[in-house]
C-alpha cells in the first residue's frame, strides 16, 4: 500500500457544544448534560461537560451529584438534561459538509469519523492540513461546530493525534514525525487499551510507548493472545494498516407489527411490545451490538405516528433494559392517549460494537 493520508475528526466536548450553540450565554459557565435517571432529583449521570467544567473535575460518566459538589463554588454553573434529537440534527448538518471534503467517508459516531482524503491532496501533507483548517472553517461558519482534527498516514496515529490537542485541534503527524510522535505517550493513549491493560503492563514498569517498544512479540503474544498481541506490538511502532472504508452510519433496528386489534390498553399493548422487543433484541445480538437509545413508535388509527425515546446511561445489550425501558415509554406514551393504535414499534439506536470486542480488537 502506498502512503496514505488520513484525518480523524472528533467534534469537542459534543453535547455540551451543542448547547452552548443553541445558547451562546453558556460559553463562559461550566455546562454539564445530564442523563438523569427516573428516580427524580440529581439521580443520573453526566454525559459530557464542556471544558469549563472538567477544570474543576465534572467528567463523563460521573454521577450528576458528584459533578454538582465539584462545581459548589461555581453559582453559574449549569445543568442541563440530554436532548439526543438536537445533537442528532448538529451531527448530520456537520457530517454533510465533512463528507463532501473525503475521498472516502468513514462515519464513527455522532461526533466522530475518518476520512482519507490521499487523492485529492496528491498524497501531500501539507496540502492536507491546509484541507483540515477549511473544513474547521467550513464548520465553525455553517454548523458553528469545533472539532479536532488529526492527521497521519493512517487511522491509529490520527485517532490517537485528533485527542492529542483539545479542543479546537489540528494535530499533523508525518510519516517522519510518527516515532517522536508517539514514544512519549502513555500506553493508555492507544486506543482500545484501558485500565486493565494499563495496569497489567504498569506491573511490568511499561508506561509510555517507548517502555512499551522494549516488549518482543513472542511476550506480547503470550499475554494477550496472538491477534491483540499483534496488535499492540504494531500500535507501539505506529503500524496500522486498516483501510478507511466507505461507512453510512448504521443509525438504528428497529421492529413494527400491526396489532391484532386498534388498542390503548395498556396490558394488550405491552404484549406485543414484548414480543417485538424479543425480536429485536435477537438482531441486537446476531450484530454484537450494544445499544444506548431506545424508542417507540405509536401509529394511531388515522394512521398518525407518535414517537418517544430516551437515551440510557451506558451502552448495554440487556434485554432486560430494553424491555424496561420500552415498557415505561409506553407508559409514557398512553398517559395522553385518546385515540387507539393500529401499529407498534420498538427501535433501538445509537448502536456500538459490543464491549470488550469494540476495545482492541476493533482496531484491525
Ligand atoms: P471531547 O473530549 O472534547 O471529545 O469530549 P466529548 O464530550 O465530545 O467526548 P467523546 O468524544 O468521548 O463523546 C462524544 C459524546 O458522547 C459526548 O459529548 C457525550 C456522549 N458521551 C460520552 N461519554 C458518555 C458517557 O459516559 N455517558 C453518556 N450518557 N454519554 C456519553
Ligand atoms: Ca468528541
Ligand atoms: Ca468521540
Amino acid at each position: 500500500m502506498g502512503e496514505r493520508i488520513v484525518f480523524h475528526i472528533d467534534f469537542d466536548y459534543f453535547f455540551a457544544q451543542c448547547e452552548e450553540i443553541r445558547s451562546p450565554e453558556l460559553r463562559t459557565k461550566p455546562v454539564c448534560v445530564c442523563v438523569f435517571s427516573d428516580r427524580g432529583s440529581d439521580s443520573g449521570a453526566i454525559a459530557t461537560a464542556n471544558y469549563i467544567a472538567r477544570k474543576f473535575g465534572a467528567k463523563s460518566g460521573m454521577p450528576i451529584m458528584f459533578a454538582k459538589k465539584r462545581l459548589e463554588e461555581r453559582k453559574d454553573a449549569i445543568f442541563l438534561p440530554v436532548d439526543f434529537d438536537y445533537y442528532t440534527n448538529i451531527s448530520e448538518a456537520s457530517m454533510q459538509i465533512i463528507k463532501k471534503n473525503a475521498d472516502i467517508f468513514e462515519y464513527v459516531g455522532k461526533d466522530e469519523a475518518y476520512l482519507d482524503v490521499t487523492k485529492r491532496v496528491n498524497g501531500d501533507f501539507s496540502k492536507a492540513s491546509h484541507l483540515a483548517q477549511q473544513i474547521k472553517n467550513a464548520l465553525k461558519e455553517k454548523t458553528k461546530v469545533s472539532c479536532s482534527i488529526g492527521i497521519s498516514p493512517n487511522k491509529l496515529i490520527s485517532k490517537i493525534a485528533s485527542d492529542f490537542k483539545k479542543p479546537d485541534g489540528l494535530t499533523v503527524v508525518t510519516p517522519e514525525k510518527i516515532e517522536e510522535f508517539l514514544e512519549p505517550l502513555k500506553i493508555r493513549d492507544i486506543p482500545g487499551i484501558g485500565k486493565k491493560t494499563e495496569e497489567q503492563f504498569s506491573k511490568m514498569d511499561v508506561k509510555t510507548i517507548r517502555d512499551l517498544k522494549r516488549l518482543d512479540i513472542f511476550t506480547l503474544n503470550k499475554k494477550f493472545g496472538r491477534k491483540i498481541g499483534a496488535y499492540i506490538f504494531n500500535s507501539a511502532r505506529g503500524i496500522n494498516n486498516e483501510p478507511v472504508k466507505e461507512h453510512e452510519p448504521t443509525i438504528q433496528f428497529s421492529k413494527i407489527a400491526t396489532l391484532k386489534r386498534d388498542s390503548k390498553d395498556f396490558t394488550f399493548l405491552l404484549e406485543s411490545m414484548r414480543e417485538l422487543c424479543n425480536e429485536l433484541h435477537s438482531t441486537i445480538v446476531k450484530n454484537n451490538k450494544m445499544f444506548k437509545s431506545v424508542g417507540i413508535q405509536l401509529i394511531q388509527s388515522d394512521l398518525s405516528n407518535k414517537t418517544k425515546s430516551r437515551m440510557l446511561r451506558n451502552p448495554t445489550n440487556s434485554y432486560d433494559e430494553l424491555e424496561k425501558n420500552a415498557e415505561q415509554l409506553l407508559k409514557e406514551a398512553l398517559a395522553d392517549q385518546h385515540m387507539n393504535v393500529r401499529r407498534l414499534g420498538v427501535k433501538v439506536s445509537e448502536l456500538s460494537e459490543i464491549a470488550g470486542q469494540s476495545s482492541i480488537t476493533s482496531y484491525f
